[in-house]
């Protein structure tokens, strides 16, 4: 390692006097302007742990859902997973170093780590619409190169389509072929296959009305449309040509204010979604007759896609496991409705996707969804092999199920959730089982809810335990929550610090929205 290199960058990207950052559920987040040497700094520990793992590292400069000035970055390890946690650590102490300490700092990471400084790195990078995205692209640049470690920039690109990136160059193309192309043919060809059924007899044109929260979503799904059957029609809206970033739309802002997002006129019954910042979540919704706004969200989007899979298992007759995973936030109907009418089992983590998808892991199939949106399913290795066998060897009925499955497998993205594929997986699966919005979303009523976020001096006073759900400090916070919980009917609540906001979560629901709301206005008193 050029150590003195290292430093000479390093007072082009200085790090702003005693500026302290975490890398949260989401990898760093901020103001863009306060980045640039959080940048640099995660273009060196990418060259660190692309040496150490002998693999293609990515490095996302995005802020998803945040505010058009924010920015923020995480890492993409091997598999096209989130960072190791360990790693997390690292990047902490790299991203706070003085400047005087930068040099000892990587060299103690490398040597904590085992590092071979020997070994060659390859790092690959991208980034959302965001202004501040480019610059602070090239400075992870400057850091990569100033370790000597290779770098292809794919510039303009969702989250998840970095992470299948990822996922590809470490997987010697099994995954699929590492570029835009690769992807949306993938993609393509699996959605074509699996609905072709309900598209190709010269019915109806289905029409989807998508808010791409004028972010990157908008120019990928844009390209994508080029490629999708005739049978489907997708409409863009908040495209990135006029508005701003996640302002007033976006899946994020749909979820949160449960109503529509401007710049998407909505006629009643029409079918709709939104995407987030950087197209890694995705949300769907009408409004009825009435005029009344109906929120399908990721709790939905689970049930839908879990009862699709079982029915396909089984029809072709094999008992291979389906888990599906939440955290606190999931709505107790659908945790219900999962469990007991369908059979399946749920299990909680604390919320962000690494947690879930760990979890999911554990499944032949693990369906794992945030309740904003953020999703996908996993397939383990032996079940994958076992529905490509099947689907090669079944015939009839059992052999059409087996394809479909084979087909759903590629339609995933298996690395992370992705905005894209899951609208496609959901629109094969409505268009096949002849599913309007308004019968999926019938199949359950949520409970009422509200969130709402508590400014505090420091959130980090509160720490929980099960899956976020109690609290353990400070004393006595939880025995004030359970007091005013037990006040109202099919009621719930708990606090959690936030890992991306400066803020403490309140959540809370119970048998009507007046109740869900005076709920959590008193547990959010109850965090001062
Ligand atoms: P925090 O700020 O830790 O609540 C939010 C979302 C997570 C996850 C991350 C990363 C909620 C309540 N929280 O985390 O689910 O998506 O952002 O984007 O929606
Ligand atoms: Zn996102």
């Amino acid at each position: 390692m050029d150590l003195d290199a290292v430093t000479k960058h390093s007072a082009s990207h200085a790090k702003p006097d005693g500026l302290i950052l975490q890398y949260g559920t989401a990898g760093f987040r901020t103001k863009a302007d306060r980045l640039d040497h959080v940048m640099f700094r995660m273009g060196l520990l990418a060259v660190l742990r692309s040496k150490q793992t002998k693999s293609t590292i990515g490095v996302m400069v995005t802020a998803s859902h945040n505010p058009e000035d924010d920015n923020g970055v995480k890492l993409v390890d091997p598999l096209g997973e989130m960072l190791a946690p360990s790693w997390e650590e690292h990047a902490t102490r790299l991203a706070n170093a003085e400047e005087q300490d930068l040099a000892r700092a990587l060299v103690a990471i490398s040597e904590e780590a085992a590092v071979n400084l020997h070994q060659d790195a390859f790092v690959v990078i991208a980034r959302d619409t965001r202004p501040s995205s480019e610059k602070l692209s090239e400075s992870v640049i400057d850091g990569v190169t100033v370790l000597g470690g290779q770098f292809h920039d794919y510039g303009l690109l969702t989250t998840p389509q970095l992470h299948y990136m990822v996922c590809c160059r470490n997987t010697g193309g099994r995954y699929g072929e590492a570029t835009i192309d690769g992807y949306f043919h993938k993609l393509s060809t699996a959605f074509a296959e699996l609905s072709k059924q309900a598209f190709c007899s010269g019915g109806d044109q289905r029409t989807l009305k998508v808010d791409c929260a004028n972010g990157i979503g908008a120019l990928k799904l844009r390209e994508m449309k080029q490629y999708l059957p005739q049978g489907l029609s997708v409409q863009l809206f908040n495209d990135g040509t006029s508005g701003k970033l996640n302002h007033f739309c976006g899946a994020d802002f749909v979820k949160s204010h449960q109503k529509p997002p401007e710049g998407l006129e909505m006629k009643a019954n029409e079918r709709c979604c939104s995407f987030d910042g950087d197209a890694d979540r995705i949300i769907y919704y009408y409004c009825d007759a009435d005029g009344h706004f109906h929120l399908i969200d990721g709790d939905k989007i689970a049930m839908l896609i879990s009862s699709f899979l079982k029915e396909l298992l089984l029809e072709i007759g094999e008992s291979l496991t389906v888990g599906v995973v939440q955290t606190a936030y999931a709505n107790g109907s659908s945790t219900r409705y999962l469990e007991e009418v369908m059979k399946v089992p749920v299990y909680c983590t604390k919320t962000g996707v690494k947690h879930l998808h760990h979890k999911a892991q554990e499944f032949d199939l693990g369906v794992y969804f945030e309740a904003n949106g953020h999703g996908t399913v996993l397939f383990s290795k032996a079940a994958e092999t076992k529905i490509r066998q099947l689907a090669k060897e079944l015939e009839d009925k059992k052999g059409k199920a087996a394809k479909m499955l084979e087909n759903v497998i590629d339609l995933f993205n298996q690395a992370t959730g992705d905005a894209i594929s899951d609208m496609l997986v959901i629109e094969a699966i409505l268009a096949l089982k002849g599913l309007t919005i308004q019968q999926w979303d019938a199949l359950y009523t949520d409970l009422p809810n509200r969130q709402l976020k508590v400014k505090v001096a420091d959130r980090e006073v509160i720490s929980t335990t099960d899956a976020e759900r109690q609290v353990v400090k400070p004393p006595g916070l939880q025995e004030a929550i359970n007091d005013l919980v037990r006040k109202y009917k099919l009621s719930r609540a708990f606090v959690r610090p936030s890992g991306t906001e400066d803020v403490v979560r309140v959540y809370a629901e119970a048998d009507s929205q007046e109740n869900a709301d005076s709920l959590a206005y008193e547990v959010s008193l109850a965090v001062f």
